[in-house]
C-alpha cells in the first residue's frame, strides 16, 4: 500500500472525518487519498484557523482533530493554532509538508526546519517515513490523546508520497492513564481537618466531564465552588454552592472569598489558565489532577489520580455552610456589579439580550479581550449548551474558526439524528466518554454563535468565506467598540492615554453585506433583539454588529 493511502486508512480508522488547512503542491496526493477514504478536506482562509478548527472538532467529538499546511509560511501560520491545542489541551495532529532529506538544512525557497519549529509547540514531533509509518502514526495518535491531550506534529517529506509501506500487524494504540498515580497521605489529613475549604474547579475537570459527579458530591457536602473560565458550565450559577468565575470580570471579589478559606482545593485545576500564586492566600493547597503540576507553592499537596479518586478522597471533607454563605455573598456582589454596568448600549446589555434569546442548547464560542472577561463571568451555560473558549493560549482570532468547527459538528449530528448515515460523523466516531458533554451538541438544531471583539474578528474575518462556501450557519456577534479595549484598559491602569489601540472610527462594515454575508447593525437593546431574532431565523450565516459602549469595562476587568 502506498504511504498516503496508508495514512488515510489509519486516520479513517481513528474516526477522523475531515481535516482543515491550505494545501501546497505536495499536499495533493494526501488530499486525494484522504478523499477516497471519506476524510473531507476543508479549505480555510488562514492555516491558523485550520488548527483552531482541528482543536475544536476534537473538543466536541472526542476524536483527534487534524490540520494541514505546506512548507515554511504555511507551517508558521499553522503554528499559532497548534500552540492553542497545546495549552488548551486538545488532541490534534498537525501534518506539514517538509523538505526531502537532501534539502534539509540547505538554502531553499520556503525552507525552515519544521521539526525545530514544532518542538516547543507540540507534545511530540515526527518525520514520516515508509519503514516506520505504522509506528509513527500509532504513537502520534496515542501521544496526542494521553493526559494532558495536545498536538503532535508529523512532517511529510515532499518526496514521500507514492512510496510503498509494508503493512505489518496493526499496532494497537496504548491507552493512557495518569502517569505515576499517587496521593500524598497528608491530603487526607488536610481534607478531614479543614473547617473553611474552597474548591476551585478547572480545565481538566471540564475535559473529563465531571459535572454530574460534582453535583452529586455537592448534594451531600455543602462546600463553596469557584470555576476557572474554561470550566464554565460544570456548575450552574444558580447552584447554592457556586461562587463565581476566577480571573474574569469582578473576580477580585473571589480573591477576598479565598482569603477566608483555611484550605484551597484545586479539582482538575490546570494552572495554565490561572496560576495559583495569582489568587490563593497563604493556606494549604491540595491539588487534584491527572498529572503532576509544576507547583512551586510551599506546602502544596498533590493527588495525581483519576477523577473518581478525586471525588472519593473529597468525601472526607465536612460541609462548611459558613463558607457557602460567604460564596453566595460574593456571587451576589458580582451579579449586582454586572447588572448595574449598563451605561449606553453596554456590552452587558448586549450579552443579556443574547442570553435571553438564544435557546439553551446554543453552542457559543468566544474570542479574547474585554468582552471575554465579561462573557466568562456572566454567561450561564445551561446543561444542554456549550461555551468554547481559549484561556490557556488566549489567542485573539480563535472565536470565528471555533464557531465554524462547531457548526460542522452540529451539522453532522443533525444528519445523524435524521438517520442520514452518509453524512454523519457520529456514526463513525468513537465518542470518548471523557467528553461527557458531547451529547449536547449531538442533540438538536442548536444555533452556533460566535461572540467576538472587533480586533479578534478582523484577524480571521476571511473565514466568513469558509462559512459561505460550506453553507454553514453561524451567527457572528461582533462587539464593535472600535478598539483593542482590553489593552486600552490596561493603559488606563498605568495612567496612560490610549495609544496604538484604536481600530477604526464609525461603523466597522459600512455596508449590510460583508464577503457575501448579511450584516445587521445594532446600537441599542431593541435593535439587538430584532437583529438576533432575524439571525436565528436566517438559513445562512449572519453578522450582528453590536455597537457597544466600552466604558463599563473599566470597572469590570480585573488585574490578573
Ligand atoms: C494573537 C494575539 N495578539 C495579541 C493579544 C493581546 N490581546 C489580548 S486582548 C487584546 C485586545 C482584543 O481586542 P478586541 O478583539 O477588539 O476585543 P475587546 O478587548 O475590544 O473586547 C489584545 C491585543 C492576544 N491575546 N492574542
Ligand atoms: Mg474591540
Amino acid at each position: 500500500m502506498i504511504i498516503e493511502d496508508y495514512l488515510a486508512k489509519r486516520l479513517g480508522e481513528a474516526g477522523i472525518k475531515r481535516f482543515f488547512g491550505i494545501p501546497g503542491g505536495p499536499s495533493i496526493p494526501y488530499m486525494e487519498a484522504f478523499r477516497k477514504e471519506g476524510i473531507e478536506f476543508i479549505l480555510t482562509s488562514h492555516e491558523s484557523s485550520a488548527a483552531v478548527m482541528a482543536d475544536v472538532t476534537a473538543r466536541l467529538t472526542g476524536v483527534t482533530g487534524v490540520c494541514h499546511a505546506t512548507f515554511g509560511p504555511g507551517a508558521t501560520n499553522l503554528s499559532t493554532g497548534v500552540g492553542g491545542a497545546l495549552l488548551d489541551r486538545s488532541p490534534v495532529l498537525a501534518l506539514t509538508t517538509e523538505m526531502p532529506d537532501r534539502w534539509r538544512g540547505r538554502t531553499a525557497q520556503m525552507n525552515i526546519d519544521h521539526q525545530a519549529l514544532f518542538r516547543t509547540l507540540t507534545k511530540a514531533t515526527f518525520r514520516l517515513n515508509a519503514a516506520d509509518a505504522g509506528e509513527i502514526i500509532s504513537r502520534s495518535l496515542s501521544i496526542a490523546n494521553c493526559e494532558y491531550p495536545g498536538p503532535v506534529h508529523i512532517g511529510l517529506p515532499s518526496d514521500l508520497a507514492g512510496r510503498g509501506v509494508t503493512v505489518g500487524p496493526s499496532v494497537t494504540e496504548t491507552s493512557d492513564g495518569p502517569g505515576r498515580l499517587r496521593t500524598e497521605e497528608r491530603v487526607k489529613v488536610l481534607l478531614a481537618s479543614s473547617r473553611r475549604p474552597l474548591i476551585a474547579v478547572g480545565l481538566t475537570a471540564m475535559r473529563h466531564g465531571t459535572g454530574r459527579r460534582l453535583l452529586r458530591f455537592l448534594d451531600s457536602h455543602s462546600v463553596p465552588v469557584v470555576l476557572t473560565p474554561m470550566a464554565r458550565g460544570l456548575l450552574p450559577s444558580s447552584h447554592p454552592c457556586y461562587g463565581g468565575v476566577l480571573f474574569h470580570a469582578l473576580s477580585d471579589r473571589l480573591r477576598r472569598l479565598a482569603g477566608e478559606a483555611d484550605l484551597i482545593i484545586g479539582l482538575g485545576y490546570d494552572p495554565v489558565e490561572y496560576n495559583y500564586e495569582s489568587w490563593i492566600p497563604d493556606v494549604p493547597l491540595v491539588h487534584f489532577d491527572t498529572r503532576e503540576a509544576d507547583l512551586q507553592i510551599r506546602g502544596a499537596m498533590q493527588s495525581v489520580s483519576d477523577p473518581h479518586v478525586w471525588f472519593e478522597t473529597l468525601s472526607l471533607l465536612r460541609s462548611a455552610p459558613e463558607m457557602v454563605a460567604l460564596a453566595t455573598e460574593a456571587k451576589q456582589e458580582i451579579l449586582n456589579g454586572l447588572r448595574t454596568a449598563t451605561k449606553g448600549f453596554s456590552p452587558v446589555t448586549a450579552l443579556s439580550v443574547l442570553q435571553e434569546m438564544l435557546p439553551p442548547g446554543a453552542v457559543v464560542t468566544a474570542d479574547v479581550g474585554s468582552h471575554l472577561h465579561l462573557l466568562g463571568q456572566m454567561w450561564d451555560v445551561p446543561p444542554s449548551g456549550r461555551l468554547i473558549m481559549t484561556n490557556g493560549w488566549s489567542s485573539m482570532g480563535f472565536g470565528l474558526p471555533a464557531a465554524l468547527a462547531a457548526a460542522f459538528v452540529v451539522r453532522d449530528n443533525q444528519g445523524a439524528a435524521r438517520g442520514n448515515r452518509g453524512g454523519s460523523a457520529s456514526t463513525r466516531t468513537t465518542r470518548d466518554l471523557r467528553h461527557a458533554q458531547d451529547a449536547t451538541v449531538a442533540d438538536s438544531d442548536n444555533p452556533v454563535v460566535c461572540i467576538t471583539g472587533d480586533g479578534g474578528f478582523l484577524m480571521h474575518a476571511g473565514e466568513m468565506i469558509t462559512a459561505r462556501r460550506n453553507g454553514l450557519k453561524v451567527i457572528i456577534v461582533v462587539f464593535s467598540d472600535g478598539e483593542l479595549n482590553l489593552i486600552k484598559v490596561k493603559q488606563s491602569w498605568k495612567g496612560l492615554n490610549p495609544y496604538g489601540t484604536e481600530l477604526f472610527k464609525g461603523p466597522l462594515f459600512g455596508s449590510d453585506i460583508y464577503l457575501g454575508i448579511e450584516v445587521i447593525r445594532a446600537t441599542n437593546a431593541g435593535e439587538m433583539r430584532s437583529a438576533v431574532a432575524r439571525a436565528l431565523l436566517s438559513v445562512s450565516s449572519v453578522i450582528v454588529e453590536a455597537v457597544v459602549e466600552p466604558l463599563v469595562y473599566n470597572d469590570l476587568v480585573v488585574r490578573g
